[in-house]
Formats: C-alpha cells, sequence, structure tokens
C-alpha cells in the first residue's frame, strides 16, 4: 500500500451501503466487513490514512467492481462551493452577467472568497445518477471541480471529483439569482472515490478533464490544472469554518476552471464525464428537472 488509497462507499445486493477500498486489482476490499461502520466516523479519527492502513488485512472479502454499485462518498456533509478561483471562471462570468461583472472580478482579488452552499447531502446525485438542467433555464452548463473533504474540525481528509451544475443564464439575469442558478434538484454530483493520503502539493499536479458526450459524438473537451486554482486549500477551508460548524464534516468544491464557450448550454440525454487523474471518474447523464 504507498501514500494514499482511494475509498468508496458502494452497495451490494441492495443491501445497506458499505465502504469500500481499492485493491491494486480493480476489486473493492469489503472494509465495512472489517468494522468500519461509516465513513463520517472513520475521517473522524486522528490519522484517517492510518486508520484505514490497519484495516487492510489479507482476509478482508474482495468485491470485482463490476459486481458493486458505486454510490456517492457523501454521507452526512453538507457541499458548499468556492467559487471564481480560477481566472477562466472570472472572465466567463464577467461575460456572461448583464450588471455585476465588477462583483467577479472584485471576489477574484479579495481576501476573502466567494464560498457558497450548494446541497444537502441527501440531495447529492451518485455517479452513474441522472443530474438536472433547470426547465426555466435556456443555457446550462456542469461545473467540474475538485472537492475537498473535511472533517469536523476543518482538517482536509480527502479529496473528491465534484459537478457544480450551473444555470448561466439565471446567474447572469441578477448575481442574486446565484442560489436559483445552483442549487436545484440534482443540481450537485459527487464521486465515487475519495483519495485520503495526498498533500495540497501532491494534489495541485493533478488535471481535471471534462467530456460532454451526445448522441454517442464527443461535442466538449476541456482540460485545467489543479494548480491553477488560485487560493490555497486550507485557505478555502479557513473562511467556511469561520463562526460555522460542522458536526460530520462538510465537502468544498474548490471552483471550476473549464468554461464551454458562449454558445455551448447541455441538453437532457448529454452525457458528463468528468475525470481527475490522480482520483478518477465522475459519469452523469443528463435530465430537464
Ligand atoms: O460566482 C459564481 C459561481 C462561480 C462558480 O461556481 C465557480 O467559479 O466554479
Ligand atoms: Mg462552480
Amino acid at each position: 500500500m504507498g501514500k494514499q488509497v482511494k475509498i468508496c462507499r458502494f452497495l451490494i445486493s441492495s443491501q445497506e451501503p458499505r465502504i469500500g477500498l481499492l485493491s491494486s486489482e480493480n476489486q473493492v476490499f469489503d472494509l465495512s466487513g472489517a468494522g468500519v461502520k461509516n465513513l463520517t466516523s472513520l475521517l473522524e479519527a486522528e490519522n484517517p490514512f492510518g486508520e484505514i492502513k490497519k484495516l487492510y488485512r489479507k482476509n478482508i472479502t474482495l468485491f470485482p467492481l463490476d459486481k458493486i454499485q458505486l454510490l456517492s462518498p457523501v454521507e452526512r456533509q453538507e457541499v458548499w462551493a468556492a467559487g471564481v478561483t480560477y481566472l477562466r471562471s472570472k472572465v466567463a462570468r464577467m461575460e456572461e452577467s448583464n450588471f455585476s461583472a465588477n462583483a467577479y472580478d472584485l471576489v477574484y482579488n479579495a481576501k476573502r472568497p466567494e464560498i457558497f452552499f450548494k446541497s444537502l447531502p441527501e440531495k447529492v446525485v451518485g455517479p452513474g445518477e441522472p443530474v438536472g438542467i433547470r426547465s426555466d433555464s435556456n443555457w446550462n452548463v456542469p461545473e467540474p471541480e475538485l472537492a475537498l473533504v473535511t472533517n469536523s474540525k476543518g482538517n482536509i481528509v480527502g479529496y473528491t471529483i465534484g459537478n457544480d451544475m450551473s444555470s448561466r443564464h439565471i446567474e447572469g439575469e441578477n448575481l442574486l439569482y446565484l442560489p436559483q442558478a445552483k442549487i436545484y434538484h440534482r443540481s450537485c454530483a459527487i464521486g465515487p472515490w475519495m483519495v485520503v493520503g495526498p498533500t495540497e502539493k501532491a494534489a495541485r499536479t493533478w488535471t481535471l478533464t471534462l467530456q460532454i458526450h451526445r448522441g454517442g459524438k464527443k461535442i466538449f473537451e476541456g482540460q485545467t490544472a489543479v494548480n491553477q486554482i488560485k487560493r490555497r486549500f486550507e485557505e478555502m477551508v479557513s473562511y467556511l469554518y469561520r463562526c460555522q460548524v460542522f458536526p460530520n464534516g462538510a465537502v468544498l468544491l474548490t471552483g471550476t476552471g473549464i468554461v464551454p464557450g458562449d454558445d455551448f448550454s447541455l441538453q437532457p440525454n448529454d452525457r458528463v464525464r468528468i475525470e481527475v487523474n490522480g482520483i478518477g471518474i465522475l459519469e452523469n447523464n443528463v435530465i430537464k428537472v
């Protein structure tokens, strides 16, 4: 076992969700069979990576990946999001905005980051489940983002992949409509893998790739480097935890650096595929909600 592990939540024959550890042979060790009750308590341990290493024994049951259903790793964590953390995002927001272009410029350079509420844990969409575009919006995009998983003390204990589905039409009309542009049915997908162990320095070597497929053809591909995120991870997390408590920890999306051209909008049945080379792949089909 190296310096990092990939863990997940999964279902097997429709029992209760179980906690898994990816083995090197594309199989999953059943950590629940080794006594792990849930992911939240595992991430509350003093040293989650050390705990997982201790659990790793040769006699744990292994399930092949194609026999299990991967779930979102979000159990009881609220999901929040940082915005305008990449230059690309700032420029796109300023272009789409009718009246508030200046606000994006100001927040990009301000000491305090933009942080907004994104999703209750029970509303998070898992891998393979549909994400939503609003039926009252004509300009809808996925936002592929690195997600930081924090425990109740505000320590970053893992990394996963998030999709901050957004209506550019509604946000661009008036910045005060941001919650409607961002928080609606099926607007937040997360998972499936959570990587435990890497430092921020290691995570900053990763690349995010977004592909959008329509009718079996790839119609968009874009890429960005995690290292393009302007703010330090701990800086964003420290603002999230200011004057705030998260008894079960929280997930913080770190902003998008990939914005399709202004003539692009998602359609029902599109397939959104987000890959972070250090973590894995999150794929979801699109439906109208
Ligand atoms: O200010 C609006 C949201 C920006 C955002 O979600 C992002 O940059 O990822
Ligand atoms: Mg975003």
